[in-house]
C-alpha cells in the first residue's frame, strides 16, 4: 500500500464516514487482489473479507493521517469532472480521484487546486522567445520527482498498449491520450507545474486538451518528419501550446527542431497521416461529404483507431520539403536534460532528428494545452479523435473550450 492509499484511508477515517472508509478499503483491496469492483467474482464472502481488510487498515491510516492532511481539498460539486476508466469516490466537501492500477496497488490522485510549483518562474525572456520564435527551451524547471513520474508514466503506458498506441514497433511508439490510462501521467496533467509553465508562456489561463507519449527505443533513434500539430485536432486558435518533457538526456542530434517563427505564418498544413483522397476514391467521397455538424471520427473510432482512420484534407497545402533546403529556413533546436521543458506553439513546423545511435531510449511526454482563444473546429479531415468525454456534448464549430468545463477544466490561470 502506498502513501496515497494511506491518504485515502486517512481521509475516510477523519471523516468518520464508515461507508466511505469501507468503499476506499474495498477498492484498495480489490486492486491488490487484481479484481475489478465490477468483477462478478466479487461476491458477498469476498466483500466481507475486504471489509475485514478495511478494519485492519484503519490503524495504518491513523499513522499517515497527520502527514497527509494537507491533501484534503475542498472541491465544489459542480466542477467534478467525469473520470472515465477510473474508480471514483466522492464525499461531500471533497472528491478524491481514485485510480486503479491493478498491478501496482492503488493510487489516489487529487484534483486541481493543489498544483506543485515549478522550481523557478518562467522568465520574461523565455516568454518573449516563445511568442517570437514559437518554441523555447526552459532549462531546469521541473524537480526530480516529476522527472521520475514522467519516466515511470511513459514506461507504464508503453507496457500496456491500447487502441491509441500507434506505429507499434519496437523502434517507435506514439501513444495518444496516455494520461487517460496512466495514473502517473495524469499527475503530470493535474498536479505538476506544467500547467503553470505553459500558462505563463501563453500569458493565458489554460485548459488541458490532450497528450501523447513518444517512445524511441535505444539503438538507432527514429526521426520524426516535419509537421504542424493543430491540423490533427478539432481545435482552432492561436493559444495552443505543447509541453514536451523527456526524462532522458536528449543530445542535439536526436532533438526536436523548429522552423523559427513559422507559428505566425497563418498557414494550416496538410496532415501527414490519414487516408489520401488523391489515391483513394472512398476517402475522396468521405472528405467531400464530411458532416458539418459532427466530427468525422466518431466515438466508435476509439475501438480501432489508427493514424490511417481519418482522411487528410487535400485542400490544405503540403508541408514544405524543409530537409532538402534547410538553409532556406531558420531552424532552431536544443539538446535537453531531464528537468528541462520544451514549449512550442501548436502551429509551428517541427520535426525531430534521428538515424543516430543512442545507448538509452529517448522518451517524451507531450501534453497539449489550450489558452483563452481556443475553439472547437469540426475539421473535415480529422486525424485524431476528440477527447472521449467531449462527444457527449455534441460540440459545434466556434464553441470555446470553456463551454465544456467538465471535459477541459481550467488547469491554471495567471491569478493562481
Ligand atoms: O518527440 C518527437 O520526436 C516528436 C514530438 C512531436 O512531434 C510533438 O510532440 O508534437
Amino acid at each position: 500500500m502506498g502513501m496515497r492509499d494511506f491518504a485515502g484511508l486517512a481521509i475516510a477515517r477523519d471523516s468518520g464516514d464508515e461507508k466511505l472508509l469501507r468503499e476506499i478499503a474495498f477498492d484498495v483491496a480489490a486492486a491488490a487482489g487484481h479484481l475489478q469492483p465490477t468483477d462478478p467474482r466479487i461476491r458477498v464472502p469476498v466483500q466481507k473479507q475486504i471489509e475485514e481488510i478495511a478494519v485492519a487498515l484503519v490503524p495504518l491510516a491513523a499513522q499517515a493521517s497527520s502527514r497527509l492532511r494537507h491533501h484534503i481539498i475542498p472541491y465544489p460539486a459542480q466542477r467534478q469532472p467525469d473520470f472515465t476508466r477510473t474508480l471514483r469516490i466522492q464525499h461531500p466537501g471533497y472528491c478524491i480521484r481514485h485510480t486503479g492500477r491493478l498491478n501496482a496497488g492503488t493510487d489516489l490522485t487529487y484534483l486541481p487546486g493543489m498544483r506543485a510549483k515549478p522550481l523557478r518562474a518562467v522568465s520574461a525572456e523565455e516568454i518573449e522567445a516563445f511568442g517570437r520564435d514559437g518554441a523555447v527551451l526552459i532549462k531546469g524547471i521541473l524537480s526530480p520527482e516529476w522527472i521520475d513520474i514522467v519516466r515511470d508514466g511513459i514506461d507504464d503506458a508503453i507496457a500496456e498498449p491500447d487502441q491509441f498506441s500507434g506505429l507499434a514497433g519496437i523502434e517507435l511508439r506514439v501513444d495518444q491520450f496516455p494520461a487517460s490510462r496512466s495514473a502517473l501521467l495524469r499527475r503530470i496533467v493535474e498536479e505538476s507545474p506544467v500547467a503553470e509553465i505553459v500558462g505563463s508562456a501563453l500569458r493565458s489561463p489554460v485548459r488541458f486538451y490532450m497528450d501523447q507519449g513518444f517512445y524511441k527505443s535505444k539503438g538507432v533513434i527514429s526521426p520524426t518528419p516535419w509537421h504542424q500539430d493543430t491540423c490533427y485536432y478539432n481545435i482552432d486558435g492561436h493559444d495552443v501550446i505543447r509541453a514536451w518533457i523527456s526524462p532522458d538526456s536528449v543530445p542535439r542530434n536526436v532533438a526536436l527542431e523548429f522552423v523559427r517563427g513559422s507559428h505566425l505564418w497563418n498557414v494550416t498544413y496538410r496532415p501527414l497521416a490519414g487516408r489520401d483522397p488523391e489515391l483513394d476514391a472512398e476517402a475522396r467521397a468521405l472528405l467531400d461529404n464530411a458532416p458539418l455538424d459532427r466530427p468525422m471520427l466518431g466515438l466508435e473510432t476509439y475501438n480501432d483507431w489508427t493514424y490511417w482512420s481519418g482522411v487528410r484534407d487535400t485542400r490544405l497545402p503540403l508541408v514544405p520539403d524543409i530537409d532538402s533546403s534547410r538553409d532556406s529556413y531558420e531552424i532552431i533546436g536544443w539538446a535537453s536534460e531531464p528537468g528541462d521543458v520544451i514549449l512550442f506553439h501548436g502551429n509551428i513546423l517541427h520535426s525531430a532528428l534521428g538515424n543516430v545511435e543512442l545507448p538509452h531510449p529517448r522518451r517524451a511526454h507531450a501534453s497539449l494545452w489550450a489558452g483563452r482563444d481556443v475553439r472547437y473546429l469540426n475539421r473535415p479531415g480529422q486525424i485524431i479523435p476528440d477527447p472521449a468525454a467531449l462527444y457527449a456534448h455534441e460540440p459545434k464549430s466556434g464553441q470555446p473550450l470553456s463551454d465544456f468545463p467538465d471535459v477541459f477544466p481550467l488547469a491554471w490561470s495567471p491569478a493562481d
